[in-house]
């Protein structure tokens, strides 16, 4: 017999980027109409009932025991969501890999994973961009009935991040970039005193954002994103990135000034060349000062803003 029934979450407890969901079988059949974001259906056939011993009538074996069908334990999964263009999606199990796949062009993924223990199990899932940054690892508990498939839809893996430097002196502008869903947005949280910045993911899958830094105390601060679906959707946060504020003119350890291309804390000739080596689609990605994707006269002008003693 088929049953089909659909529910919404009714325990997201979120701790340490983890979420925590447990499918009881007390179930609503209703449907996802908070915008929570993730849906979890279970449908499967109930096993068919182990027939009642014989009542007497024959006579004729006395006694015979009668061996039960062994009920099988195992459950499906699928889980179904959003990262970014190409990014490669690994699910682990207790510890152990169990699915890899890569995300389609818009950033979707269907992973199906059969035979599972049923029960109470622990899924991990994180995205690798295809720039080589991985986002946080997310958890999805989840208590998987035998003979059922359990669908988990709706999950964004959260986005990446990266930022143009560690440090970054007071009114220098910081480039914070990264991949999430496409056309979707990045709410940025910056602290240490917090606000929140909003900029657009292009259709593949890139974002990037100019902080102005002018009003940022000479200080330490950091950076972390959510992604924002048009829907409404977020995501949990993505990894925390760090960075330190200095006082216009001052000098920074080597390697951390953006214009700095072969870290001898000055923006010379010899970036310049790297520069040009690296103009249109660039070779090395540093080269890209602004991280859009392309090293052309925007750079340069950067490049001409640092010239001389680079911090
Ligand atoms: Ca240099
Ligand atoms: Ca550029």
């Amino acid at each position: 017999m088929e049953f089909r029934t659909q529910i919404i979450i009714f325990c997201v407890c979120v701790a340490v980027g983890s979420f925590l969901v447990i499918a009881s079988s007390h179930v609503a059949a209703q449907s996802n109409t908070q915008g929570v974001g993730i849906s979890i259906t279970i449908e499967g056939t109930t096993p068919t009932p182990t027939p009642p011993p014989p009542s007497g009538g024959g006579g004729g074996g006395g006694g015979g025991s009668i061996t039960p069908t062994p009920q099988p334990t195992y459950a499906n999964l699928i889980i179904r969501g959003q990262a970014y263009p190409g990014a490669v999606v690994t699910i682990s199990r207790a510890g152990a890999v169990a699915k890899t796949l890569i995300a389609d062009g818009s950033g979707g993924f269907a992973a199906e994973l059969s035979a599972l223990p049923s029960g109470i199990q622990t899924f991990s899932l994180f995205a690798e961009d295809t720039n080589g940054r991985k986002s946080v690892t997310i958890s999805l508990t989840l208590n998987l009935i035998a003979n059922t498939t359990t669908t988990v839809e709706g999950l964004i893996i959260p986005l990446t991040i990266a930022i143009s430097s560690s440090t970054v002196n007071q009114g220098q502008p910081l480039f914070i970039f990264g991949q999430s869903v496409p056309d979707s947005d990045v709410n940025l949280f910056i602290q240490s005193s917090e606000f929140v910045k909003r900029t657009a993911v292009a259709e593949s899958g890139a974002w990037r954002y100019e902080l102005d830094t002018t009003p940022l105390e000479i200080s330490d601060h950091s950076v972390r994103a959510k992604a924002q679906t048009k829907t409404g959707e977020q995501s949990e946060f993505s990894e925390t990135k760090f960075f330190r504020v200095v006082k216009p003119g001052a000098h920074a350890a080597p390697g951390t000034c953006l214009a700095d291309l072969n870290d001898d804390n000055r923006a010379d000739i010899t970036d310049l060349s790297i520069l040009l080596y690296n103009w249109g689609v660039p070779k090395n990605a540093r080269a890209d000062y602004n991280k859009d994707g392309r090293v052309d006269i925007i750079d340069f002008s950067i490049l001409l803003y640092y010239w001389g003693t680079c911090v």
